[in-house]
C-alpha cells in the first residue's frame, strides 16, 4: 500500500479512536461525580503504527485485503485499574453498552500468558459513520491494573530490544518481577477490603451516635 492508501485504510480506524477515548474517559468522569469510586484509573489509546501493522501481518501471514477483518488491534484502548475485582466491573461495563458489539474476550488475567503477561483482552465491532455510509470496525480494549500495566510496558520495551529471545538473566528477573506485580495486585486487593470494611464500621457507628 502507499502513503495514501494507508492514510485511507487507517481513517476509520483514528475516528474510532477518537470517539472511544472520549465515551470510555466520560465512564470515568460519571464516576467522579457520584459517590462510587471509579474502578477506571486512567484510558489510553493509539492507533499502531503502520511499521507494526507490517511486521505482524508479515509474522502471521495475514493478506492486506483482511487486515479489516483478521487484526484485531489496530484501533487499541486500554483502561487502567487500581485493583483486580474493578476489571470485572469495567468488563460487564463494556457487555451493556448500545454503542458497540463485544464479538470476542480473551481471559489473561485468570489464563496468565507463558511469558508472564495479565490483561483482559475485549474485542468489539465498531460502528463509524462516514461520508460513504456506516462501517464497522475491529478495535481491542485492554483491561488491566497499574501492577499489570507496569510490567507489560517494561516487557514490551525489552521485546523490543531482545526481538523476544531474552538472555537467561532477564528471562529470570521479568518471571520474579512477574510474580512481584502479582503480589502487589493481591496486597493491594486486601488492603481495598480493609477501607472499605473501615469505612462500613464508621458510617454505622456514626448512624447509632444519632440515633442517641
Ligand atoms: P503492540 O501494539 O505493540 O502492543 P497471540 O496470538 O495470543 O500472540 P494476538 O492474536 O495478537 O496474540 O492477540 P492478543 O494476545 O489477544 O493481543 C495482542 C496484544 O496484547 C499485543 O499487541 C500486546 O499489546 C498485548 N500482549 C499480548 N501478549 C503480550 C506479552 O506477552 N507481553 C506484552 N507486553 N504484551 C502482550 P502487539 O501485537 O504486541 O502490539
Amino acid at each position: 500500500m502507499v502513503m495514501n492508501q494507508w492514510e485511507e485504510f487507517l481513517a476509520p480506524y483514528k475516528q474510532a479512536i477518537d470517539e472511544l477515548k472520549i465515551k470510555l474517559k466520560g465512564l470515568r468522569k460519571q464516576y467522579e461525580s457520584s459517590d462510587k469510586p471509579s474502578p477506571i484509573e486512567f484510558v489510553t489509546g493509539r492507533v499502531k503504527p503502520i511499521s507494526s501493522i507490517i511486521d505482524k501481518a508479515n509474522q502471521r501471514n495475514i493478506p492486506f485485503d483482511r487486515l479489516r477483518e483478521e487484526m484485531y488491534d489496530i484501533a487499541g484502548l486500554r483502561m487502567m485499574c487500581q485493583f483486580v475485582d474493578d476489571i470485572d466491573v469495567v468488563v460487564e461495563l463494556l457487555r451493556q453498552r448500545q454503542d458497540f458489539e463485544v464479538v470476542e474476550e480473551r481471559n489473561y488475567v485468570e489464563y496468565t500468558k507463558e511469558s508472564g503477561y495479565r490483561s483482559y483482552h475485549v474485542i468489539i465491532s465498531y460502528p463509524i459513520e462516514t461520508l460513504h455510509g456506516q462501517t464497522n470496525i475491529l478495535a481491542e480494549i485492554q483491561i488491566r491494573t497499574l501492577a499489570m500495566n507496569f510490567w507489560a510496558t517494561i516487557e514490551h520495551t525489552l521485546r523490543y530490544k531482545y526481538d523476544g529471545d531474552y538472555p537467561p538473566e532477564i528471562r529470570n528477573r521479568l518471571e520474579r518481577a512477574a510474580e512481584a506485580a502479582f503480589l502487589l495486585d493481591e496486597e493491594m486487593s486486601e488492603i481495598r477490603e480493609e477501607i472499605q470494611e473501615a469505612q462500613k464500621y464508621y458510617s454505622r457507628q456514626k448512624s447509632n451516635k444519632h440515633k442517641h
